[in-house]
């Protein structure tokens, strides 16, 4: 069991991947918040802005697992990465918890959202291909505009980003990811019948809109799932816009991956496709399609209850769960599989709960990963 250390009062636990956190929650006022102190702190680059980034996420993730809505500064007493007594890093979540609890807003959130710096960094990150160090730099050197960045040299996944920009940063609907879904189903069928996909990412979270569909595609037998990929894309030549397929390295045994939490081995696209919208949605100056980000990832029979866990986040939850993994049980979790940390000794497991049994934690479906 987690040790003792791990369990704070209030159910509130340390590691989010212990705690339910249901997609609606009672503190999201002071979650937002937070979460825009988070990106903010991302988007600086600076010296410590991941680990300022994470402990924003941590206090945010605390009160999306609150069973109840936070009114006082009292009630964050003992709440973990919120309340001072515990974490010296935590004091400037609480300030801000305080501020718009106190005052009803909190000062310098506002002036993060009204900053140009933060406007413009929203802006440029909300290009397909394009991280916050890429829109540093153009921020840096005045650009402002999606216009002023059209005539600067871009890189394949950023020229698509621009030329579907609005598209692309457009809600995909639960109905349209379901769409995207049933096509590749189809196409899967036709390659060979036993061929699974598995929606994942937020949807499978139970959130209503995303931006972007994330398909796991496996077949029941070891080995089965090879050379499917190439064989889809092919047939679907005709609905995608833009495909960025990723090899496989062939070395997916956990031991050997997961140095990121987010990179795996897998073989994948990472695709943009033109949806047909029905016609009910169609008017006369509108094209009737849509484009979507979609992600296709390719998994052997054997990892797919950790590639399904890994793809369905959200990150934080992914996160956590290693960082839980690791420092409490000594096992590395990955995409791929598990392993103890001294003996290398690969941990097996045929399904998501029996991941989360081996670990000592309790099982949270998908809807209770909304940290
Ligand atoms: P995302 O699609 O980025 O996020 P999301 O589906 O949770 O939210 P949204 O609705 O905005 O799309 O990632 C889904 C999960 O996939 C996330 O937990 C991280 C994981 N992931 C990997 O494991 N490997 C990868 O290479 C990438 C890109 C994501
Ligand atoms: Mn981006
Ligand atoms: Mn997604
Ligand atoms: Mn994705």
């Amino acid at each position: 069991p987690p040790t003792k250390k791990s369990r704070l009062s209030k159910g509130v636990n340390m590691y989010a991947c212990q705690n339910c956190t249901p997609l609606h929650h009672f503190n999201s006022r002071l979650t937002d918040a937070l979460e825009i102190l988070e990106q903010h702190a991302f988007f600086r680059l600076d010296q410590n802005a991941e680990s300022r980034a994470l402990a924003f996420r941590r206090g945010s993730a605390t009160l999306k697992a609150c069973p109840h809505k936070i009114t006082s500064v009292d009630s964050l007493k003992n709440l973990p990465y919120i309340d001072t007594s515990n974490s010296s890093k935590a004091g400037h979540c609480k300030k801000v918890i305080t501020e718009i609890l106190e005052e009803g807003f909190s000062d310098e959130v506002e002036d993060i959202v009204n900053s140009d710096f933060y406007k413009t960094m929203k802006l440029f990150c909300g290009i397909w291909g394009v991280g916050p160090s890429t829109a540093k730099k153009w921020f840096d050197s005045g650009h402002r505009h999606l216009n002023d960045i059209k005539n600067l040299k871009l890189n394949k996944d950023q020229t698509v980003g621009l030329e579907y920009y609005e598209d692309l940063n457009t809600p995909v609907s639960k109905d349209e990811a379901l769409c995207v879904s049933e096509i590749v189903k189809t196409v899967c069928m036709e390659i060979k019948k036993d061929l699974l996909v598995t929606l994942v990412g937020g949807f499978r979270r139970g959130k209503p809109a995303g931006h972007d569909v994330d398909l796991l595609i496996s077949h029941p037998t070891q080995g089965e799932e090879k050379h499917v990929l190439p064989k889809v894309m092919e047939k679907l030549k005709d609905n995608f816009l833009y495909t960025d397929k990723k090899m496989s390295s062939g070395t997916t045994h956990p031991q050997y991956t997961g140095k990121s939490s987010t990179m795996d081995q897998f073989e994948k696209c990472f695709s943009i496709f033109k949806l047909d919208l029905p016609k009910s949605t169609k008017n006369g100056n509108e094209k009737p399609w849509k484009a979507i980000r979609v992600d296709l990832i390719v998994v052997p029979t054997d990892q797919y209850p950790f590639a399904l866990l890994g793809w369905t986040g959200t990150k934080h939850f992914e996160r956590e769960i290693r960082r839980y993994t690791k420092t409490e049980k000594k096992v590395v979790l990955t995409s791929h599989g598990m392993y103890t940390t001294d003996t290398k000794q690969s941990i097996e497991a045929k399904t998501e709960e029996e991941i989360f049994k081996k670990l000592d934690l309790e099982f949270r479906p998908p809807s209770e990963r909304c940290c």
